[in-house]
């Protein structure tokens, strides 16, 4: 099996910290989509990672569709109830998690392009829509460890990608000052070998 992705990458990221759990050998290639020589669009015609081939040569993307793959394999520990209805509530979460990522490597992207050309409507717009999955994500998790069920699934994995995404792109935004129960979510869920090992660099 071989993953390519971008070691910034969030989405990637909860695909590592999948196969980790799940102790999958997996060969990691690094690539990023911005560079021109990249391999990622000959893989994935959208030209984004994460990217996975299974060892019988079928590629999968995107994120949620490898997490289901990986489930599909039947490999222990599980982090999808077998519940059908069970299942569509941590995809919700999932969903939220994700459009925080996809809200902030937006906002991260306008931050990215000269200064006269960025337009700060567009940074705040993406904010806006973080802070009320963030408020969402709060109230979801409630008093309870884990988002659904006594124990991890895909949406705390989700969740715990997309805030330390924030810590790296958008640490301004200072969540943890608005948010206490995800930032002890995120204080358990960051201490776990997955995720120290997947950890993006510098
Ligand atoms: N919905 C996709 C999003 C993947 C995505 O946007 N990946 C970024 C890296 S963080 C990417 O490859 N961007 C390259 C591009 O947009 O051209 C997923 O969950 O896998």
């Amino acid at each position: 099996m071989k993953l390519t992705a971008s070691l910034t990458s969030p989405y990637a990221r909860k695909i590592r910290v999948l196969l980790a759990e799940k102790r999958i050998p997996c060969t990691l290639q690094v690539d990023s989509p911005w560079e021109t020589d990249t391999a990622v669009p000959a893989l994935n015609p959208l030209g984004k990672v994460p990217v996975l081939e299974s060892d019988e040569g079928e590629v999968f993307f995107d994120s949620p569709v490898i997490a289901g793959y990986l489930e599909a394999l039947d490999r222990p520990p599980h982090f999808m109830p077998r519940d059908g209805m069970a299942a569509v509530r941590v995809r919700q979460t999932e969903a939220l998690a994700d459009g925080i990522l996809d809200a902030a490597v937006l906002a991260h992207l306008e931050r990215m392009r000269p200064a006269e050309a960025q337009l700060p409507s567009n940074v705040e717009r993406q904010c806006a829509k973080i802070e009320r999955a963030l408020q969402a994500l709060e109230a979801r998790l409630g008093e309870t460890e884990w988002f659904h069920g006594e124990r991890i699934s895909l949406a705390d994995v989700a969740v715990g990608c997309a805030l330390e995404y924030l810590d790296l792109r958008l640490g301004a935004l200072n969540w943890r000052d608005r948010h206490p129960r995800l930032t002890a979510f995120a204080a358990r869920i960051g201490a776990r070998e997955s995720f120290v090992s997947t950890r993006p660099p510098g």
